[in-house]
């Protein structure tokens, strides 16, 4: 359904009344005005919590962005993404990683199609293929159980399980060492390939499409290496591939018994609750890999079901929508104070900036507000040693998401309070700032002059009033890490509603997938290169001189 201007709802002009005044309020008044506040702006789903109460908003505020959610069907289009409609408009598919996680015996009908029925006849094979390798009775072509495995993918193909693979290090099999290779830089792969033995390791090529060039670069430089020690007949024991093209993984030489199949329906940056996610399914065994979609499902449960009001993905994506049009945010900093989510943000990169960095509404109009801010981040905390400097001085409000669980899945002493700590004195630190007065008060007690002190003082003054939010869970384990990525993706869902842009298609990332061809020939090959300015083409003539170095 064609929507309107998001600019000219009464919803939308109802919240820039409000914002008048909303953007300046003060987040230290607003604590000390309402002692619900913490209660009042905080909500549990799939056991997660959220606090978004150290934003500068209101209930009042809460109830007109759903107003604006209400307006801008986003009820109506999560219903038509459950129900398998195609809502990937550009590319006339549906959406429904959703049901990668339903659980067994559940049907969803989709052009004549059970894909409940598919999807746990894939998840079969998963449990069997990851059993044999596991247990060791899968066997290298000398006859030893594996111990290293390389994914080869890019993108959808590489980020999700590698971000899972490492959040999920404390479940993993003792034995098995997981790779990623994604770059088409040949040091990625070199590093790899200096680290495995070919008579124990096995390759998973992940590849939607089968056809991306670095990853069949990658996926052609194993094969010869492995060739190297091996022949053609080992193959079947040490490759193996995920994918939508059965023909392409064929004419590759894998034998399609050995290929774990998924659909045009799954997007690549929602794939890894499919057969993509085969590497984490190795490392952690199916039965965590289950508990993994079974949290994910807990969380679409909640989205589907919960009101506005306790909806957690609707909230959070509501707020990111205030900072972003009224404070202006042009970037939300992800902080997991956690170190085994040292990927998450650049995992939440593509989700957010892949799916909803667009300036056209699902109708092919411009849209008439910014969109997606970016995203970026690091663990705490490594990254207050780093650049809090500018979140707590610098020109820019840029929101947080600060991430935590309460309890450690290690056991050294003294570590998991100092990490709190550390977590939850940031965002108290973003909100509160300090005065100068505050300031002025810990000059005088290091007994400054009054000279040094007013000298000094700009410089010791935070301004504060900087919006974050924080997300808490008990520990890291699959079920949690699974409602987490459910959540941000129903985030990047319902912002992408609010927008009207299609958060399902890539066009900026298939340019990238042609446009290298052209040099890659000139560079390569005999052509000289002219058709290009000319800085392009000096950069291809230096290239080409230090090959003959
Ligand atoms: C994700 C994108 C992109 C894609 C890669 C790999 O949503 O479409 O990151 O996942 O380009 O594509 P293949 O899986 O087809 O190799």
């Amino acid at each position: 359904m064609r929507q309107p201007a998001l600019t000219s709802t009464s919803s939308f002009l109802a919240l820039a009344s409000h914002a008048t005044d909303a953007r300046n309020w003060q987040m230290r008044q607003l604590f000390a005005d309402d002692a619900q506040r913490f209660p009042k702006l905080t909500v549990d789903a799939a056991g997660l919590f959220l606090d978004y109460s150290k934003n500068r908003l209101d209930g009042r505020t809460v109830e007109l962005l759903l107003d604006l959610a209400r307006e801008r069907g986003v009820e109506r289009l999560r219903d038509a993404m459950f129900a398998g409609e195609k809502i990937n408009l550009t590319e006339q598919r549906a959406v429904l990683h959703t049901a990668l996680r339903m659980p067994r015996g559940k049907s969803l009908v989709v052009d004549g199609q059970d894909i409940g029925r598919d999807v746990h006849a894939v998840l079969d094979q998963i449990k069997d293929f990851t059993d044999r390798v596991r247990s060791g009775a899968w066997l290298g072509y000398t006859g030893k159980p594996i111990t290293d495995v390389i994914n080869i993918g890019i993108g959808g193909s590489d980020l999700g399980p590698k971000m899972a693979v490492l959040a999920l290090r404390s479940y993993s099999h003792p034995r098995l060492k997981m790779h990623f290779v994604s770059n088409v830089d040949g040091h990625d792969m070199d590093a790899a390939l200096a680290q495995v033995n070919p008579e124990t390791t096995l390759f998973i090529v992940a590849s939607k499409t089968f056809t991306t060039a670095e990853t069949m670069l990658n996926a052609d430089t194993a094969r010869h290496w492995f060739l190297q020690s091996a022949t053609e007949a080992d193959l079947p024991r040490h490759f193996v591939a995920v994918s939508t093209n059965k023909q392409a993984v064929s004419a590759f030489g894998i034998d399609t018994a050995n290929m774990f199949p998924f659909w045009d329906w799954v997007g690549g940056r929602y794939s890894v609750w499919s057969a993509i996610g085969l590497s984490l399914a190795l490392a952690v065994g199916f039965g965590y890999f289950n508990d993994f979609l079974a949290g994910a499902h807990a969380m679409d449960e909640h989205f589907r079901t919960a009101p506005l009001e306790q909806n957690m993905p609707v909230l959070l994506a509501m707020v990111g929508f205030w900072n972003r049009q009224f404070l202006d945010a042009g970037s939300l900093s992800i902080a997991p104070y956690h170190q085994d989510l040292s990927r998450f943000p650049a995992y939440l990169q593509q989700l957010d900036m892949e799916s909803n960095g667009k300036r056209v509404t699902r109708g092919g109009a411009a849209v008439d507000t910014p969109t997606c801010p970016v995203v970026w981040g690091e663990c705490g905390t490594n990254a207050q040693h780093a650049y809090f400097q500018l979140l707590h001085q610098g020109t820019d409000v840029t929101p947080m998401d600060f991430i935590a669980t309460l309890r450690a899945t290690h056991d050294l002493a003294g570590h998991h309070d100092a990490l709190l700590a550390n977590c939850f004195a940031q965002s108290e630190a973003f909100m509160k700032g300090k005065t100068a007065e505050e300031a002025r008060a810990d000059l005088q007690a290091l007994n400054l002059s009054a000279a040094e002190i007013e000298a000094l003082l700009p410089h010791k003054v935070f301004p504060g009033n900087r919006p974050s939010n924080t997300i808490l869970m008990d520990q890291l384990t699959p079920s949690a890490l699974g409602a987490l990525i459910a959540l941000y993706e129903h985030k990047t869902f319902v912002q992408g509603a609010i927008w009207d842009v299609n958060s399902f298609d890539q066009w900026g990332v298939e340019l990238g997938k042609v446009l290298a061809k052209n040099i890659q020939a000139e560079l390569t090959g005999s052509v000289q290169p002219e058709r290009h300015d000319s800085s392009t083409n000096g950069l291809i003539v230096m290239a080409k001189a230090a090959q003959h170095l």
